[in-house]
């Protein structure tokens, strides 16, 4: 039986197995959580990255965590709100991919950010109900014990925390 946590926090905190990475399509450091990520994981990271040639939006790729208390690093990239398009097919497939790719791994734990609700735009409310809704289903296919969802400010606790009680 998998157990959904929800926290607010620090992602780069987090010694779950794995923690996954809100990318751009480069693997690039970026700002927000990549930033983040980078500057703790250190150089070594981004070497590793640049040898993955890079990821499309709603694919997941994995690393190792280097100086993180994480083991690995999934990175997915999320998809850039327009208000229309595939944007929630693409936000899906990011949850689903990565937690496919922890499963696969033999991963047991993975901690998630809320995906392309930073720079990437995205309403929380309506990320946070794709969210759960596609993590609940995947955990059916990929059951990885314990998956954390780390957010990083009040208003997207509550989000995701009213959307988990909806899914
Ligand atoms: N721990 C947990 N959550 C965080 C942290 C942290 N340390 N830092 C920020 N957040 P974002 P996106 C929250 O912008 O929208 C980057 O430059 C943040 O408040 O990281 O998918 C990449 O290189 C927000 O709620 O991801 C890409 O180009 C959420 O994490 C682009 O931004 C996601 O914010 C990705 O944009």
């Amino acid at each position: 039986m998998s157990k959904i946590e929800i926290i607010t926090g620090d992602i780069t905190e987090q010694a779950t197995d794995a923690i996954v990475n809100t990318a751009n399509k480069a693997l690039a450091p970026g700002g927000g959580v990549a930033g983040a990520i980078h500057r703790k994981a250190g150089p070594g990271l981004w070497q590793e990255c640049k040898l993955l040639r890079g990821c499309e939006t709603g694919e997941a790729k994995i690393t190792t965590g280097h100086n993180l208390p994480a083991r690995y690093v999934i990175h997915t990239v999320g998809p850039v709100y327009s208000g229309s398009s595939n944007a929630p097919e693409l936000l899906a497939r990011c949850y689903k991919n990565s937690i496919k790719l922890a499963y696969e791994k033999g991963l047991k734990s993975i901690s998630f950010p809320s995906i392309s609700t930073g720079v990437f735009r995205y309403p929380v409310e309506e990320a946070a109900k794709i969210a759960m809704r596609v993590i609940k289903d995947a955990l059916k296919q990929y059951p990885v014990k314990l998956v954390r969802f780390v957010l990083y400010d009040q208003k997207t606790y509550e989000a995701y925390k009213k959307a988990i009680g909806e899914a």
